[in-house]
Protein backbone atom coordinates (compact mmCIF):
# COMPACT_ATOMS: atom_id res chain seq x y z
CA UNK A 1 0.00 0.00 0.00
CA UNK A 2 1.57 3.66 -0.57
CA UNK A 3 1.15 5.82 1.53
CA UNK A 4 0.97 9.69 1.66
CA UNK A 5 4.24 11.48 1.30
CA UNK A 6 5.50 11.27 4.72
CA UNK A 7 6.12 14.26 6.66
CA UNK A 8 8.61 14.87 9.51
CA UNK A 9 10.71 18.23 11.88
CA UNK A 10 12.33 18.56 8.38
CA UNK A 11 9.57 19.58 6.19
CA UNK A 12 8.85 22.26 9.02
CA UNK A 13 10.45 25.82 8.88
CA UNK A 14 13.64 25.77 10.28
CA UNK A 15 13.05 26.82 14.32
CA UNK A 16 9.98 25.56 14.50
CA UNK A 17 9.57 24.18 17.81
CA UNK A 18 7.89 20.93 18.81
CA UNK A 19 6.77 20.40 22.29
CA UNK A 20 4.25 19.21 24.89
CA UNK A 21 2.02 20.53 26.85
CA UNK A 22 0.47 20.49 30.47
CA UNK A 23 -1.20 21.82 33.33
CA UNK A 24 -0.51 21.97 37.13
CA UNK A 25 -3.68 21.22 38.47
CA UNK A 26 -3.81 18.03 36.02
CA UNK A 27 -0.19 17.16 36.55
CA UNK A 28 1.01 17.70 39.95
CA UNK A 29 -0.27 16.43 42.79
CA UNK A 30 0.86 17.35 46.15
CA UNK A 31 -1.58 19.58 46.65
CA UNK A 32 -0.80 20.32 50.13
CA UNK A 33 2.63 20.02 49.88
CA UNK A 34 4.88 22.92 50.71
CA UNK A 35 2.78 25.36 51.77
CA UNK A 36 0.38 25.03 48.47
CA UNK A 37 -2.70 26.87 49.09
CA UNK A 38 -6.38 25.22 48.39
CA UNK A 39 -7.87 26.23 44.65
CA UNK A 40 -11.32 26.36 42.95
CA UNK A 41 -10.67 23.16 41.52
CA UNK A 42 -9.43 21.51 44.56
CA UNK A 43 -13.41 22.35 45.81
CA UNK A 44 -14.91 21.75 42.92
CA UNK A 45 -13.69 18.16 42.53
CA UNK A 46 -14.00 17.41 45.96
CA UNK A 47 -17.47 18.21 45.48
CA UNK A 48 -19.55 15.45 45.02
CA UNK A 49 -20.51 14.61 42.04
CA UNK A 50 -18.46 16.96 39.71
CA UNK A 51 -16.33 14.61 38.38
CA UNK A 52 -17.45 11.71 36.28
CA UNK A 53 -15.37 9.10 37.91
CA UNK A 54 -15.90 10.92 41.46
CA UNK A 55 -11.74 11.18 41.42
CA UNK A 56 -9.79 14.13 42.33
CA UNK A 57 -6.38 15.54 41.27
CA UNK A 58 -4.80 15.68 44.93
CA UNK A 59 -1.88 12.94 43.75
CA UNK A 60 -2.87 13.63 39.32
CA UNK A 61 0.08 11.98 37.66
CA UNK A 62 2.50 13.01 40.87
CA UNK A 63 4.45 15.12 38.70
CA UNK A 64 5.16 17.64 41.57
CA UNK A 65 8.38 14.68 42.70
CA UNK A 66 8.50 13.09 39.15
CA UNK A 67 9.48 16.00 36.69
CA UNK A 68 13.31 14.86 36.25
CA UNK A 69 11.82 11.17 34.98
CA UNK A 70 9.26 13.08 32.99
CA UNK A 71 11.60 15.69 31.58
CA UNK A 72 14.03 12.41 30.49
CA UNK A 73 10.64 11.20 28.79
CA UNK A 74 10.92 13.90 26.95
CA UNK A 75 14.28 14.35 25.94
CA UNK A 76 14.18 10.53 24.70
CA UNK A 77 11.48 11.62 21.71
CA UNK A 78 13.27 14.92 20.96
CA UNK A 79 11.25 17.57 22.49
CA UNK A 80 12.80 20.73 22.33
CA UNK A 81 10.09 22.27 24.76
CA UNK A 82 7.57 21.87 27.70
CA UNK A 83 4.59 24.11 27.93
CA UNK A 84 3.60 23.60 31.83
CA UNK A 85 1.53 26.04 34.18
CA UNK A 86 2.42 27.58 37.24
CA UNK A 87 0.12 26.92 40.10
CA UNK A 88 -0.65 30.31 41.59
CA UNK A 89 -1.33 29.15 44.98
CA UNK A 90 2.00 27.26 45.08
CA UNK A 91 3.26 31.01 45.07
CA UNK A 92 0.83 33.26 46.57
CA UNK A 93 -1.16 30.52 48.79
CA UNK A 94 -3.61 32.97 49.65
CA UNK A 95 -4.42 34.21 46.65
CA UNK A 96 -1.90 37.40 47.29
CA UNK A 97 0.39 38.25 50.35
CA UNK A 98 3.13 36.76 51.29
CA UNK A 99 5.38 34.97 48.69
CA UNK A 100 5.61 31.31 49.53
CA UNK A 101 9.39 30.84 48.69
CA UNK A 102 8.92 26.93 48.42
CA UNK A 103 6.69 27.15 45.64
CA UNK A 104 8.78 29.72 43.89
CA UNK A 105 11.79 26.91 44.34
CA UNK A 106 9.53 24.02 42.99
CA UNK A 107 9.48 26.11 39.58
CA UNK A 108 13.21 27.89 39.34
CA UNK A 109 13.89 23.66 39.73
CA UNK A 110 11.84 23.11 36.98
CA UNK A 111 12.71 25.36 34.86
CA UNK A 112 16.40 24.69 35.74
CA UNK A 113 15.74 21.23 34.91
CA UNK A 114 14.62 21.53 31.30
CA UNK A 115 16.93 23.74 30.66
CA UNK A 116 19.56 21.40 31.44
CA UNK A 117 18.33 19.06 28.80
CA UNK A 118 18.07 21.96 26.32
CA UNK A 119 14.06 21.58 26.81
CA UNK A 120 12.64 25.32 26.19
CA UNK A 121 9.90 26.24 29.33
CA UNK A 122 6.90 27.77 27.60
CA UNK A 123 5.00 28.62 30.99
CA UNK A 124 1.04 29.43 31.62
CA UNK A 125 0.56 31.68 34.36
CA UNK A 126 -2.56 30.63 34.48
CA UNK A 127 -4.41 27.70 33.73
CA UNK A 128 -7.77 27.80 35.79
CA UNK A 129 -6.47 26.69 39.32
CA UNK A 130 -7.88 30.40 40.99
CA UNK A 131 -6.58 30.41 44.81
CA UNK A 132 -9.98 29.28 46.60
CA UNK A 133 -9.14 32.99 48.98
CA UNK A 134 -9.51 35.01 46.17
CA UNK A 135 -12.60 32.91 45.57
CA UNK A 136 -13.84 33.31 48.63
CA UNK A 137 -12.72 37.10 49.70
CA UNK A 138 -13.29 39.02 46.27
CA UNK A 139 -16.00 36.89 44.31
CA UNK A 140 -12.86 35.84 41.95
CA UNK A 141 -13.22 36.89 38.17
CA UNK A 142 -16.13 38.56 39.16
CA UNK A 143 -14.25 41.00 40.79
CA UNK A 144 -12.51 43.69 37.95
CA UNK A 145 -9.77 44.02 40.72
CA UNK A 146 -8.75 40.71 40.03
CA UNK A 147 -7.70 41.81 36.68
CA UNK A 148 -3.57 42.28 36.46
CA UNK A 149 -3.78 45.60 34.16
CA UNK A 150 -0.11 46.56 34.77
CA UNK A 151 2.74 44.01 34.31
CA UNK A 152 6.08 45.51 35.49
CA UNK A 153 8.72 43.12 33.81
CA UNK A 154 11.92 44.88 35.15
CA UNK A 155 12.56 46.85 38.07
CA UNK A 156 14.51 49.96 36.76
CA UNK A 157 16.67 48.34 34.37
CA UNK A 158 18.78 51.38 34.32
CA UNK A 159 19.99 51.09 38.15
CA UNK A 160 20.88 47.17 37.37
CA UNK A 161 22.98 47.87 34.70
CA UNK A 162 24.87 50.60 35.67
CA UNK A 163 25.18 49.88 39.11
CA UNK A 164 25.70 46.11 38.37
CA UNK A 165 28.02 46.48 35.23
CA UNK A 166 29.10 50.12 34.99
CA UNK A 167 30.55 51.26 38.71
CA UNK A 168 29.77 48.03 40.62
CA UNK A 169 28.47 48.96 43.60
CA UNK A 170 24.98 46.24 43.05
CA UNK A 171 24.99 42.30 41.89
CA UNK A 172 27.08 41.65 40.00
CA UNK A 173 29.70 44.03 40.49
CA UNK A 174 31.49 44.23 37.66
CA UNK A 175 33.22 47.56 36.70
CA UNK A 176 35.66 49.86 34.97
CA UNK A 177 39.41 48.17 36.05
CA UNK A 178 39.88 51.70 36.89
CA UNK A 179 37.36 51.07 40.37
CA UNK A 180 39.45 48.34 40.99
CA UNK A 181 39.94 46.50 43.87
CA UNK A 182 36.04 47.63 44.86
CA UNK A 183 34.58 45.71 42.29
CA UNK A 184 35.64 42.87 39.80
CA UNK A 185 37.20 43.95 36.46
CA UNK A 186 34.27 43.73 33.79
CA UNK A 187 34.36 46.18 30.66
CA UNK A 188 32.35 49.12 31.98
CA UNK A 189 32.77 50.53 28.03
CA UNK A 190 30.77 47.61 27.20
CA UNK A 191 28.70 45.82 29.17
CA UNK A 192 26.01 48.48 30.35
CA UNK A 193 24.70 48.73 26.81
CA UNK A 194 24.65 45.10 26.13
CA UNK A 195 22.62 44.33 30.02
CA UNK A 196 20.46 47.41 28.88
CA UNK A 197 19.82 45.91 25.59
CA UNK A 198 19.12 42.54 26.52
CA UNK A 199 16.23 42.47 28.65
CA UNK A 200 14.01 43.94 25.91
CA UNK A 201 15.00 41.06 23.74
CA UNK A 202 13.75 38.53 25.88
CA UNK A 203 10.24 36.97 26.38
CA UNK A 204 7.72 36.78 24.15
CA UNK A 205 4.07 37.50 26.01
CA UNK A 206 0.68 35.61 24.23
CA UNK A 207 -2.64 33.78 25.46
CA UNK A 208 -3.32 30.54 24.70
CA UNK A 209 -7.50 30.75 23.28
CA UNK A 210 -9.52 27.60 22.57
CA UNK A 211 -10.93 27.51 19.38
CA UNK A 212 -13.21 24.91 17.66
CA UNK A 213 -13.23 25.18 13.76
CA UNK A 214 -16.96 26.94 12.70
CA UNK A 215 -17.76 25.53 9.27
CA UNK A 216 -21.61 26.09 7.57
CA UNK A 217 -23.49 23.24 8.46
CA UNK A 218 -24.97 24.37 4.83
CA UNK A 219 -24.65 26.85 1.93
CA UNK A 220 -27.25 29.38 2.73
CA UNK A 221 -26.86 32.51 3.58
CA UNK A 222 -27.89 32.92 7.27
CA UNK A 223 -26.11 29.95 7.86
CA UNK A 224 -22.88 31.57 6.38
CA UNK A 225 -23.44 34.67 8.70
CA UNK A 226 -23.90 32.65 11.47
CA UNK A 227 -20.90 30.88 11.45
CA UNK A 228 -19.14 34.22 11.74
CA UNK A 229 -21.10 35.22 14.35
CA UNK A 230 -20.21 31.62 16.39
CA UNK A 231 -16.43 32.55 15.81
CA UNK A 232 -16.79 35.70 16.52
CA UNK A 233 -18.42 34.49 20.28
CA UNK A 234 -15.41 31.74 20.22
CA UNK A 235 -12.17 33.51 19.20
CA UNK A 236 -13.15 37.10 18.36
CA UNK A 237 -14.74 37.89 21.93
CA UNK A 238 -11.16 37.33 23.09
CA UNK A 239 -8.45 37.83 20.49
CA UNK A 240 -9.84 40.84 18.75
CA UNK A 241 -9.47 43.41 22.29
CA UNK A 242 -5.92 42.47 22.03
CA UNK A 243 -4.90 42.87 17.97
CA UNK A 244 -8.00 45.13 16.65
CA UNK A 245 -8.54 47.23 20.29
CA UNK A 246 -12.78 46.22 20.66
CA UNK A 247 -14.96 43.45 20.84
CA UNK A 248 -16.26 41.95 17.39
CA UNK A 249 -19.56 44.45 16.42
CA UNK A 250 -21.75 41.08 16.30
CA UNK A 251 -20.80 40.91 20.53
CA UNK A 252 -21.75 44.55 20.16
CA UNK A 253 -24.78 44.29 18.49
CA UNK A 254 -26.20 41.24 19.74
CA UNK A 255 -25.12 41.40 23.56
CA UNK A 256 -26.02 45.05 23.89
CA UNK A 257 -25.77 46.66 27.50
CA UNK A 258 -24.49 43.61 28.94
CA UNK A 259 -21.18 43.76 27.02
CA UNK A 260 -19.01 46.06 29.17
CA UNK A 261 -17.03 47.98 27.03
CA UNK A 262 -13.59 49.22 26.91
CA UNK A 263 -12.21 53.02 27.64
CA UNK A 264 -9.74 54.91 25.25
CA UNK A 265 -7.22 53.95 27.75
CA UNK A 266 -7.73 50.33 28.28
CA UNK A 267 -9.01 49.38 24.20
CA UNK A 268 -4.96 51.85 23.83
CA UNK A 269 -3.48 49.77 26.48
CA UNK A 270 -4.75 46.07 25.17
CA UNK A 271 -4.59 46.66 21.28
CA UNK A 272 -1.45 45.12 19.90
CA UNK A 273 -0.20 43.42 23.26
CA UNK A 274 0.22 39.97 22.09
CA UNK A 275 3.66 38.88 20.48
CA UNK A 276 2.38 35.58 19.50
CA UNK A 277 -1.41 33.85 19.12
CA UNK A 278 -1.77 30.93 20.76
CA UNK A 279 -3.73 28.69 19.63
CA UNK A 280 -5.44 25.13 21.35
CA UNK A 281 -7.55 23.54 18.57
CA UNK A 282 -8.79 20.03 18.63
CA UNK A 283 -11.68 19.78 16.54
CA UNK A 284 -14.34 21.22 14.38
CA UNK A 285 -18.28 21.86 14.33
CA UNK A 286 -20.69 23.03 11.88
CA UNK A 287 -22.86 25.84 12.54
CA UNK A 288 -26.56 26.45 11.83
CA UNK A 289 -28.55 30.10 12.19
CA UNK A 290 -31.08 29.42 15.27
CA UNK A 291 -33.83 30.65 13.29
CA UNK A 292 -36.60 30.14 15.75
CA UNK A 293 -34.03 31.52 18.54
CA UNK A 294 -34.17 27.63 20.08
CA UNK A 295 -30.84 28.14 22.24
CA UNK A 296 -32.24 31.84 23.22
CA UNK A 297 -35.45 30.27 24.83
CA UNK A 298 -33.53 27.08 25.88
CA UNK A 299 -30.36 28.95 27.74
CA UNK A 300 -30.52 32.43 27.36
CA UNK A 301 -26.81 32.70 28.35
CA UNK A 302 -23.69 33.59 26.42
CA UNK A 303 -23.67 30.80 23.75
CA UNK A 304 -27.27 31.44 22.83
CA UNK A 305 -26.33 34.94 22.51
CA UNK A 306 -24.50 34.39 19.56
CA UNK A 307 -27.46 33.20 17.29
CA UNK A 308 -25.91 30.09 16.31
CA UNK A 309 -26.44 26.19 17.03
CA UNK A 310 -23.31 25.01 16.54
CA UNK A 311 -22.68 20.77 16.57
CA UNK A 312 -20.14 18.54 15.94
CA UNK A 313 -21.74 16.64 12.53
CA UNK A 314 -23.63 18.19 9.34
CA UNK A 315 -26.88 16.58 9.33
CA UNK A 316 -28.87 15.89 11.87
CA UNK A 317 -27.33 13.53 14.58
CA UNK A 318 -25.78 11.79 12.22
CA UNK A 319 -21.97 12.09 12.91
CA UNK A 320 -19.30 12.09 9.74
CA UNK A 321 -16.28 11.56 11.05
CA UNK A 322 -14.30 9.54 13.48
CA UNK A 323 -14.43 11.06 17.19
CA UNK A 324 -11.96 10.14 19.89
CA UNK A 325 -12.88 9.89 23.53
CA UNK A 326 -14.32 12.67 24.66
CA UNK A 327 -17.81 13.65 22.93
CA UNK A 328 -16.77 17.16 21.38
CA UNK A 329 -13.52 15.58 19.73
CA UNK A 330 -14.62 14.90 16.36
CA UNK A 331 -11.18 14.19 13.86
CA UNK A 332 -11.48 16.34 11.47
CA UNK A 333 -7.96 17.27 10.35
CA UNK A 334 -8.93 19.84 7.79
CA UNK A 335 -10.03 22.27 10.24
CA UNK A 336 -6.32 23.51 11.41
CA UNK A 337 -5.45 24.47 7.94
CA UNK A 338 -8.94 26.12 7.77
CA UNK A 339 -8.38 28.14 11.23
CA UNK A 340 -4.65 28.89 10.60
CA UNK A 341 -5.95 30.61 7.16
CA UNK A 342 -8.88 32.34 8.97
CA UNK A 343 -6.28 33.68 11.03
CA UNK A 344 -3.98 34.70 8.85
CA UNK A 345 -6.32 36.86 6.65
CA UNK A 346 -9.04 38.02 9.43
CA UNK A 347 -5.91 39.13 12.14
CA UNK A 348 -3.13 39.86 9.55
CA UNK A 349 -0.88 36.67 9.70
CA UNK A 350 0.29 36.83 13.15
CA UNK A 351 2.51 34.84 14.52
CA UNK A 352 1.08 31.82 15.88
CA UNK A 353 1.65 28.88 18.10
CA UNK A 354 -0.35 26.09 18.32
CA UNK A 355 -0.47 25.49 22.29
CA UNK A 356 -2.55 22.26 22.53
CA UNK A 357 -3.54 19.75 19.90
CA UNK A 358 -4.37 15.97 20.27
CA UNK A 359 -6.84 13.21 21.41
CA UNK A 360 -8.08 11.02 23.88
CA UNK A 361 -8.54 7.83 24.16
CA UNK A 362 -11.27 6.19 27.02
CA UNK A 363 -9.40 4.47 30.07
CA UNK A 364 -11.45 1.68 29.59
CA UNK A 365 -10.86 -0.98 32.13
CA UNK A 366 -11.20 -4.25 30.03
CA UNK A 367 -8.59 -2.73 27.60
CA UNK A 368 -5.29 -4.44 28.40
CA UNK A 369 -2.56 -2.24 28.85
CA UNK A 370 -0.74 -3.43 25.50
CA UNK A 371 -3.32 -3.07 23.98
CA UNK A 372 -3.80 0.81 25.20
CA UNK A 373 -0.40 1.20 23.83
CA UNK A 374 -1.13 0.85 20.22
CA UNK A 375 -2.51 4.32 19.38
CA UNK A 376 -2.75 4.24 15.95
CA UNK A 377 -5.55 6.58 16.02
CA UNK A 378 -3.52 8.60 17.70
CA UNK A 379 -0.81 8.79 15.59
CA UNK A 380 -2.66 9.36 12.68
CA UNK A 381 -4.54 12.65 14.05
CA UNK A 382 -1.15 14.25 14.66
CA UNK A 383 0.26 12.60 10.91
CA UNK A 384 -3.00 14.32 9.58
CA UNK A 385 -3.34 17.63 11.79
CA UNK A 386 0.41 18.40 11.16
CA UNK A 387 0.35 17.66 7.21
CA UNK A 388 -2.34 20.45 6.99
CA UNK A 389 -0.93 22.77 9.83
CA UNK A 390 2.03 22.17 7.25
CA UNK A 391 0.13 22.95 3.91
CA UNK A 392 -1.15 26.25 5.79
CA UNK A 393 2.45 27.28 6.30
CA UNK A 394 3.92 26.09 3.00
CA UNK A 395 1.55 26.96 0.85
CA UNK A 396 -0.72 29.60 2.19
CA UNK A 397 1.64 31.22 3.75
CA UNK A 398 0.77 31.35 7.81
CA UNK A 399 3.04 32.28 9.51
CA UNK A 400 2.82 29.38 12.79
CA UNK A 401 6.29 28.96 14.51
CA UNK A 402 5.37 26.04 16.96
CA UNK A 403 3.31 22.84 17.77
CA UNK A 404 2.53 21.09 21.53
CA UNK A 405 1.30 18.21 21.89
CA UNK A 406 -1.47 17.61 24.53
CA UNK A 407 -0.75 16.01 26.37
CA UNK A 408 3.28 14.37 27.67
CA UNK A 409 1.25 12.07 29.73
CA UNK A 410 -2.38 10.92 30.41
CA UNK A 411 -3.67 12.95 33.14
CA UNK A 412 -6.96 14.08 35.05
CA UNK A 413 -8.81 15.19 32.19
CA UNK A 414 -10.47 17.62 34.59
CA UNK A 415 -14.92 17.14 34.62
CA UNK A 416 -14.04 14.07 33.14
CA UNK A 417 -11.88 13.00 35.60
CA UNK A 418 -9.41 9.28 34.76
CA UNK A 419 -11.37 8.44 32.57
CA UNK A 420 -9.99 9.93 29.44
CA UNK A 421 -6.29 9.19 28.20
CA UNK A 422 -4.47 12.07 26.53
CA UNK A 423 -0.92 11.17 26.65
CA UNK A 424 1.47 10.09 24.30
CA UNK A 425 2.73 7.86 27.78
CA UNK A 426 0.31 5.86 28.89
CA UNK A 427 0.68 5.60 32.90
CA UNK A 428 -0.21 2.87 34.96
CA UNK A 429 -3.13 4.21 37.71
CA UNK A 430 -2.93 1.04 39.22
CA UNK A 431 0.74 0.49 39.76
CA UNK A 432 2.68 3.98 41.16
CA UNK A 433 1.82 5.81 38.58
CA UNK A 434 4.10 4.36 36.00
CA UNK A 435 5.15 5.75 32.31
CA UNK A 436 5.08 3.39 29.48
CA UNK A 437 5.68 5.01 25.51
CA UNK A 438 2.42 4.47 23.47
CA UNK A 439 3.31 3.98 19.98
CA UNK A 440 2.76 7.75 19.18
CA UNK A 441 5.93 8.16 21.18
CA UNK A 442 8.24 6.00 18.90
CA UNK A 443 6.11 7.98 16.20
CA UNK A 444 7.60 11.43 17.29
CA UNK A 445 10.66 9.92 17.79
CA UNK A 446 10.95 9.60 14.35
CA UNK A 447 9.66 12.17 13.22
CA UNK A 448 11.58 14.62 15.48
CA UNK A 449 15.14 12.93 14.66
CA UNK A 450 14.55 13.43 11.21
C1 LIG B 1 -8.03 21.98 26.73
O1 LIG B 1 -9.20 22.66 26.56
C2 LIG B 1 -7.52 22.32 28.09
O2 LIG B 1 -6.68 23.45 28.01
C3 LIG B 1 -6.81 21.18 28.74
O3 LIG B 1 -6.59 21.47 30.09
C4 LIG B 1 -7.59 19.91 28.55
O4 LIG B 1 -7.04 18.83 29.22
C5 LIG B 1 -7.64 19.62 27.08
O5 LIG B 1 -8.25 20.66 26.41
C6 LIG B 1 -8.41 18.37 26.72
O6 LIG B 1 -9.76 18.53 27.00
O7 LIG B 1 -19.58 21.85 24.95
O8 LIG B 1 -19.18 20.31 23.18
O9 LIG B 1 -18.85 22.66 22.85
C7 LIG B 1 -10.01 22.29 25.51
C8 LIG B 1 -11.27 23.00 25.82
C9 LIG B 1 -13.01 21.48 25.36
C10 LIG B 1 -13.21 23.84 25.04
C11 LIG B 1 -14.25 21.28 24.59
C12 LIG B 1 -14.44 23.64 24.27
C13 LIG B 1 -16.23 22.28 23.79
C14 LIG B 1 -17.19 21.31 24.35
N1 LIG B 1 -12.34 22.68 24.95
N2 LIG B 1 -15.09 22.41 24.68
S1 LIG B 1 -18.80 21.55 23.77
Amino acid sequence: ICSAAQINRASFPKGFVFGTASSAYQYEGAVKEDGRGPTVWDKFAHSFGKVLDFSNADVAVDQYHRFDEDIQLMKDMGMDAYRFSIAWSRIFPNGTGEINQAGVDHYNNLINALLAQGIQPYVTLYHWDLPQALEDRYNGWLNPQIIVKHWITFNEPHTFTTQGYDVGLQAPGRCSVFLLPFCRAGNSRTEPYVAAHNPKQRGALGVAFDVIWYEPATNSTDDLIATQRAQDFQLGWFIEPLILGSYPNTMIDRVGDRLPRFTKAESALVKGSLDFVGINHYTTFYARNDTSNIMGILLNDAFSDSGAITLPFKDGLKPTTDRANSIWLYIVPHGIRSLMNYIKEKYGNPPVIITENGMDDANNPFTSQKDALKDEKRIKYHNDYLSNLLASIKEDGSNVKGYFVWSLLDNWEWAAGFTSRFGLYFVDYNDKLKRYPKDSVQWFKTFLAS
